[in-house]
């Protein structure tokens, strides 16, 4: 089952991670290169051993298809409050995901939107070996107002096999308790997106994370979550079929038949 595979990486970390500093002073657990491997046919992979923050998945992931990099529109449009501590004293966060998937700026003046492109490529030209985007805008690392560069969609990559629509997806850093479980949700609802467009069907997602983390202040969480057994997994309903990607509201979506274990509460490394 998919929620293993989360379980697995988790306890793996655990068990056989490097322990260190990090940039946030909190301390850290990590391994280098962790595979999960979720098939949706198998059900949505979202976490059934703690509760998970459903409308703030949904929600997040409208925010970057709309270009936004504002957490204002964030906190007030969809009631999310998980970026505040990054944004800066206009309630921006400049190079942040909607900025580099949805209007990337060139160097001729321009911008490209990277989602755009790769439905289109999926749609009209299938075999094609570039489907992919990428959050990582490598000059901007440079900068002071990147606050965060992108930890996931470092590479999003597609493949079409007959009826169905796979993606890979390189992620340089997770943090395993808090942020992964949320990314995880969030990629396999994007797939199901882009399938929908598509008239394609989700299937797999490989995802690899680069340096695989446990903070040293969630190992008590992570070994309480480790000892509880998965549900069931639940179902992710989308009731229609907007006319482009970029058309979902948080309505459309719907998450049936969620049975979850009770919410695990960690504070956030910033
Ligand atoms: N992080 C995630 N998932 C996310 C996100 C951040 O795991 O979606 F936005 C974590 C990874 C790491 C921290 O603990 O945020 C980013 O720090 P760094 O840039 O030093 O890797």
């Amino acid at each position: 089952p998919n929620e293993q595979q989360y379980l697995d990486a988790l306890k793996y970390v655990l068990e056989n991670g490097q322990d260190t500093g990090d940039r946030t002073g909190t301390g850290m657990r990590s391994c280098f290169g962790v595979t999960m491997k979720f098939d949706l046919d198998k059900g949505f992979p979202l976490l059934t051993t703690k509760k998970m923050f459903v409308r703030g998945v949904f929600g997040e992931l409208l925010w970057f298809l709309s270009g936004s990099t504002s957490n204002k529109e964030l906190e007030e449009k969809y009631n999310i409050k998980f970026w505040r501590p990054w944004q800066n004293e206009f309630g921006e966060l400049p190079n942040i995901y909607g900025k580099q998937w949805v209007r990337w700026e060139d160097s001729r003046g321009g911008t490209f939107n990277q989602i755009e492109y790769v439905v289109n490529e999926i749609k009209n030209n299938p075999t094609s070996r570039r489907i992919l985007f990428t959050g990582w805008n490598a000059p901007e690392m440079q900068w002071e107002d990147t606050a965060l560069p992108c930890c996931h969609s470092t590479v999003v990559q597609f493949y079409v096999e007959n009826d169905k629509l796979h993606m890979y997806h390189y992620q340089r850093s997770g943090d395993m308790f808090l942020g992964v479980p949320v990314n995880i949700a969030s990629y396999a609802t994007l797939l199901t997106m882009i399938a929908q467009q598509c008239n394609l069907k989700p299937a797999t997602i490989t995802h690899t994370i680069g340096v695989a983390h446990i903070y040293h202040n969630h190992l008590e969480q992570v070994k309480e979550q480790l000892s509880r057994t998965p549900y069931e997994p639940p179902k992710l309903i989308i009731k229609r079929k907007p006319d482009s990607i970029f058309d979902y509201q948080l309505e459309d979506f719907e998450v049936a038949d969620y049975k979850h274990h009770p919410l695990i509460k960690g504070d956030v490394a910033v």
